[in-house]
């Protein structure tokens, strides 16, 4: 039935112990579900974490929350790809990207410093698209978008119809950046991956769309993360709020 209340889950794992509490991060994960989506759902998150390539936690943590406001429906950004043959290569893309998305040239540099020297944050970073300046008091928690998703079937149809891949991985970001963009204050975001072996990243913002680009570091690396660049002059903790708890599903065209 439509009207069946949807569920948030959440799902962090650490190694060596919790969060905070000298763990290393492993892995986290967000979904919605209906109630009999939940046990399915839920069991994927497990594997999620259980199957890392950073690892294996000993610390593993879901969070389950009816969720009380109205979810939003939106459809996900336009997605192109520039392929890179080498590292310099892809982040020269993603910088001239970036440039076209309003964002100082210091911001961008030290957006790339940050993401290049990064494998501890499990959120995303928020910084000032003007000074560069970090805005978020989180450390090395960093803002984790949530309450968000994009249902299985509708992502196989969109997939289909767009000639993209079916990649889980790329449905998952490209969800995060479509929530991310749809905020005005947001201009953009830059993300490449914390696991060594997973090198595409990419470049997003209303202007660009989710931009792949296929080299954004070497293979075995594990330093990446995800930046979001906004306006500093917007008021943080509604910022903060709506990335965190504004539900939110993405429709790649309408499912009804
Ligand atoms: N909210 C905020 N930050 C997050 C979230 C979230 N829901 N999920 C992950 N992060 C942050 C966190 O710091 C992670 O360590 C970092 O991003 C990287 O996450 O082929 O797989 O899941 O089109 O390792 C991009 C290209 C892949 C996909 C990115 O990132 C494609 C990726 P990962
Ligand atoms: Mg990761």
């Amino acid at each position: 039935m439509s009207d069946d209340p949807f569920y948030s889950i959440r799902m962090r794992s650490a190694e060596g112990g919790a969060h905070g509490k000298g763990g290393r991060h492993i892995s986290g994960g967000e979904a919605l579900a209906k109630k009999d989506q939940l046990a399915e759902k839920t069991a994927s998150l497990t594997e999620k974490a259980f199957s890392h390539e950073r690892g294996t936690p000993d610390f593993f943590n879901v969070t389950i929350e009816k969720v009380t406001r109205r979810i939003q429906r939106q459809r996900p950004l336009s997605v192109f790809s520039t392929p890179a043959a080498t590292v310099e290569e892809g982040r020269k893309v993603a910088v001239k990207l970036l440039n076209t998305c309003g964002l100082s040239i210091i911001a961008i540099e030290r957006a790339i410093n940050i993401l290049e020297n990064n494998f501890e944050t499990r959120g995303a970073i928020i910084i000032d698209k003007s000074t560069g300046e970090r805005l978020d008091d989180r450390r090395e928690k960093g803002v984790r978008v949530s309450q968000l998703d994009w249902e299985a079937e509708n992502f196989k149809s969109w997939a289909k119809t767009q000639k993209q891949p079916r990649n889980e991985r790329m449905k998952e970001a490209l969800t995060i950046a479509s929530k991310v963009c749809s905020h005005p204050a947001t201009a953009a975001e830059l993300c490449w991956s914390d696991d060594p072996d997973y090198i595409t990243g990419y470049a997003a913002g209303t202007r660009i769309g989710y931009h792949r680009i296929t080299k954004m570091k070497e293979i075995g690396d594990n330093r990446g993360g995800r930046l979001i660049f906004a306006d500093g002059s917007m008021h943080l903790s509604s910022y903060i709020e709506y990335l965190e708890t504004q539900p939110l599903l993405i429709e790649g065209m309408n499912s009804e």
